[in-house]
């Protein structure tokens, strides 16, 4: 990693350091078009070819049904089954109370206005399985779906070598009450949800991290068809903001934990101390040593970097400039700089506070803008899978009070029509 001095960089230079998966010849955006061309012109018959050629596996089925995926999901031990069971309470907890009842405004006598929620209908959620397969996101979407009550709830996730996904996966499938996973992944899967094929039902909104691949899919069909995404997630990145009360172990723990993701995954270290700087890479370098994938994170450790600061005050700075998915405050303090956050996904405070437990059991979720999406998205939630749908009513007395209004502001836009639907109103004794 390296490292750089933040009073030494250049306004160009931030702007050049805080940019991150860009694809500027388009190479990304090519291959996927085509695949997502593919998948609307051939359905399942494209998806039966991507899993040979990607995933390769030769699939005979499309899909696992509850029978299959009892039998899978008889593999998770009573241990892991109850650690699932403790993240799939505290998520539950976190989200249910995200739903809170509006009160009826009265604007004027005689009108009034409310909002209620109605779920959205149809979604897909997208469960990764590249390197690592992450039932936890699986808890993060299906829940809130669940609390928001869509009715039709489409899963895809790759498939592995023997045709079928892992225990894990099909076991949190069981616990959401999902009795199908489709076996598709990249950016094959976000077409087929955004398209429909024989099997696979077209959602209106689809919802998942994934890879460069997987979010470029998204960016690409949020534009092209009726279908809407939850956000670009994806790859994963980490931002610590750490003082010298920072302790090295714990945030090299940290900056691992997300480089361990992807090799395009980033983990960034600003730091007020340069000697607490020091300490922690000297620490990343230890830590990497046992680290079974050690590998992807050391590729990721490659693309990311050390700033070092003279305070606080431009630590956050640049954080605010970064936009991080995910902000640690490794810092005693956290207390006072907690309101300067201005963009972060996701924020952790206190030396005791580890990205890990919000990635996994907290409740929060871990589905969340990246790629400097903070400045204008926030995570995923209840709200996500909703739709807030504005209701009004007048009485006599409410046509009465606001016709007048309406019908010089009908004037003012020409709009003649719209006068007449409120003064025949009025004027109907
Ligand atoms: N850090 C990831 C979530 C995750 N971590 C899943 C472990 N499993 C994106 O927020
Ligand atoms: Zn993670």
């Amino acid at each position: 990693m390296e490292t750089f001095n933040y009073s030494d960089l250049s306004k160009a230079d931030i702007s050049r350091l805080v940019q991150r998966n860009v694809d500027p010849a388009n190479e990304i955006r090519d291959l996927v078009e085509d695949v997502i061309a593919h998948v609307k012109q051939n359905g399942d018959r494209a998806l039966y070819d991507y899993a040979y050629k990607f995933d390769k596996v030769e699939l005979t089925k499309l899909y696992l049904d509850k029978a299959e995926l009892t039998e899978i999901a008889a593999a998770v031990s009573a241990e892991q089954q109850e650690a699932l069971q403790i993240a799939y309470s505290n998520i539950y907890k976190f989200h249910k109370a995200q739903i809170r009842p509006e009160d009826k405004v009265e604007t004027m006598p005689g009108v009034t206005c409310w909002r209620e929620l109605r779920a959205i209908e149809k979604v897909g959620l997208y469960i990764p399985g590249g390197t690592a397969v992450l039932p936890s996101t699986f808890l993060m979407l299906g829940i809130p779906a669940r609390i928001a009550g869509c009715s039709e709830i489409i899963v895809c996730s790759p498939p592995q070598k023997n045709g079928k996904v892992n225990a894990f996966i099909a076991y949190v499938a069981l616990m959401l009450g999902i009795n199908k996973v489709y076996l598709a992944g990249g950016s094959q899967a976000i077409a087929a949800m955004a398209y429909g094929t024989e099997t696979i039902t077209k959602v209106d909104k689809i919802f998942g991290p994934g890879n460069q691949f997987v979010t470029k899919a998204k960016t690409i069909i949020q534009s092209t068809t009726t279908t809407a995404i939850d956000m670009p997630a994806g790859p994963s990145e980490v931002l610590v903001i750490a003082d010298r009360t920072a302790k090295p172990a714990y945030v090299a723990a940290d900056l691992l934990a997300q480089a361990e993701h992807g090799i395009d995954s980033q983990s960034i270290l600003v730091c007020t101390s340069e000697s607490i700087a020091q300490a922690t890479l000297a620490e990343v370098e230890r830590q990497l040593q046992i680290l079974p994938r050690a590998e992807i994170a050391r590729q990721a450790l490659d693309n990311s970097y050390v700033i070092v600061t003279q305070n606080l005050n431009e630590a956050m700075d640049f954080s605010n400039q970064y936009a991080p998915e995910h902000l640690i405050l490794a810092t005693e303090n956290w207390k006072e700089i907690t309101d300067k956050i201005i963009n972060a996904g996701s924020v952790f405070l206190g030396n005791l506070t580890p990205e890990s437990a919000g990635d996994y059991a907290s409740g929060t979720n871990h589905t969340l803008p990246t790629s400097s999406y903070a400045r204008a998205y926030s995570g995923v939630s209840v709200d996500s899978f909703v739709k807030k749908i504005t209701f009004q009513h007048l009485t006599e007395e409410g046509i009465q009070n606001i016709g007048p209004s309406v019908e010089i502001l009908a004037e003012m836009e020409g709009l003649h029509a719209h006068r007449n639907a409120v003064s025949v109103r009025m004027n109907d004794k």
